[in-house]
């Protein structure tokens, strides 16, 4: 075991997780765990690699050596756009239990906005048995997902299985057995179609914001459900909160699944809490499971040293 392949561990997460999943985590390397006081002043820079969420601003000044970084989430917002990074490889967590965990949201709030969820949550609290006598089908319901990547594309197929039609748009077009693809350009089109949308962008300099009033007004209003819904569990900052706020209060859209905010946690005056047609989940939607992360980490690192390339790699200059 020498230094030189110590992994830095900041991550920002639920510090017990960090701690159970740390002990049987890089058995031959030395680890450096941020969270630990006694590291605090600890010179860094035989450090090769850092796993890091929303990390110590001074971390990639002081840790010098490293060969690559990895970010402890799929989304690397969080430093791209906080940092000034070297310029060394970053590798976004790709693994089965966070796409497991996304589609699962994506699929939950679909069926909770088809199946009348907020109306029997109510009826309940008021002890009221009343049937919803109109039951639209998945098949009636078209889900258009914007970002078809990893997550988007998961999600796509076990909505299928339900029986929704699904389409999706992403910035190259992308042929998925079963579902209409759209490229940037056909994104009014696109719109057109949809009933329930799906946010599953990262955040970068051509998708803040984009969740708007222009894109909400666009969506289909002939859908049986009786308007639009929207599912953000991308990025919050690519939702205009007003926008958002004022389009659910005026019908443009009829209601909302929020897992993230443009600023998180949520304020406890923003008026997104108080809307009766908005859930809202605390970004949950799909937590990194930090034994799954380090076994990701591990392994790129084992591909690096055996001269293979690094997967996931992003791509600075599009910002995902
Ligand atoms: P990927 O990088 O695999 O996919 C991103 C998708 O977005 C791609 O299809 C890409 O298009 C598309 N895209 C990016 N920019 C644009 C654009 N300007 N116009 C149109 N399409 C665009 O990411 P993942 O699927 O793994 O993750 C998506 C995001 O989900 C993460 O970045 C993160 O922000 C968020 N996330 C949220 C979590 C939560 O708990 N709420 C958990 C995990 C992730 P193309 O295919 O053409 O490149
Ligand atoms: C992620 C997240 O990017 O949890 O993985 O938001």
């Amino acid at each position: 075991m020498t230094d030189k392949s110590a992994i830095l561990i900041d991550l920002r997460f639920d510090r017990e997780s960090v701690l159970r999943a740390l002990p049987e985590a890089f058995p031959d390397r030395t680890v450096i765990d941020m969270g630990d006081p006694a590291n605090r002043d600890r010179d860094l820079s035989s450090a090769s690699y850092a796993v890091v969420w929303k990390p110590d601003p001074e971390l990639f000044r002081r840790a010098s050596g490293l060969k690559a970084i990895f970010s402890g989430g799929a989304g690397v917002d969080h430093i791209l756009s906080n940092y000034n990074l070297p310029d060394l490889p970053i590798v976004r967590f790709v693994d089965r239990s966070l796409t497991d965990r996304m589609s699962e949201w994506v699929v939950w709030q679909s069926l909770h906005h088809l199946r009348n969820g907020f109306v029997y949550a109510d009826q309940q609290r008021s002890r009221v048995w009343r049937e919803i006598a109109e039951q639209p089908e998945a098949r009636d319901v078209t889900v258009g997902i914007m970002g078809l990547g990893v997550l988007g594309a998961d999600a796509a197929a076990k909505l299928k299985v339900l029986g929704f039609r699904v389409i999706g748009w992403s910035r190259s077009k992308k042929d998925i057995s079963g579902v209409e693809t759209f490229d940037a350009n056909g994104l009014d089109e696109f719109l057109a179609q949809t009933d329930i949308l799906v946010g599953l962008l990262p955040l970068t300099d051509d998708t803040r914001g984009i969740y708007n009033r222009s894109l909400f007004s666009r969506l289909s209003r002939s859908g049986v459900l009786g308007g639009p819904i929207f599912l953000n569990a991308g990025r919050g900052g690519s939702q205009n909160e007003d926008d958002l706020v004022a389009c659910l209060s005026d019908g443009t859209l009829k209601a909302a699944s929020l897992d993230v905010f443009v600023k998180e946690p949520l304020e406890r005056n923003s008026s997104l809490w108080g809307l009766p047609n908005v859930l809202i989940t605390p970004h949950a939607a799909a937590s990194s499971d930090v034994r799954a992360l380090f076994r990701h980490v591990e392994q790129q690192v084992r591909r690096l040293e055996n001269g293979e390339p690094l997967q996931f790699v992003v791509d600075r200059l599009s910002g995902y």
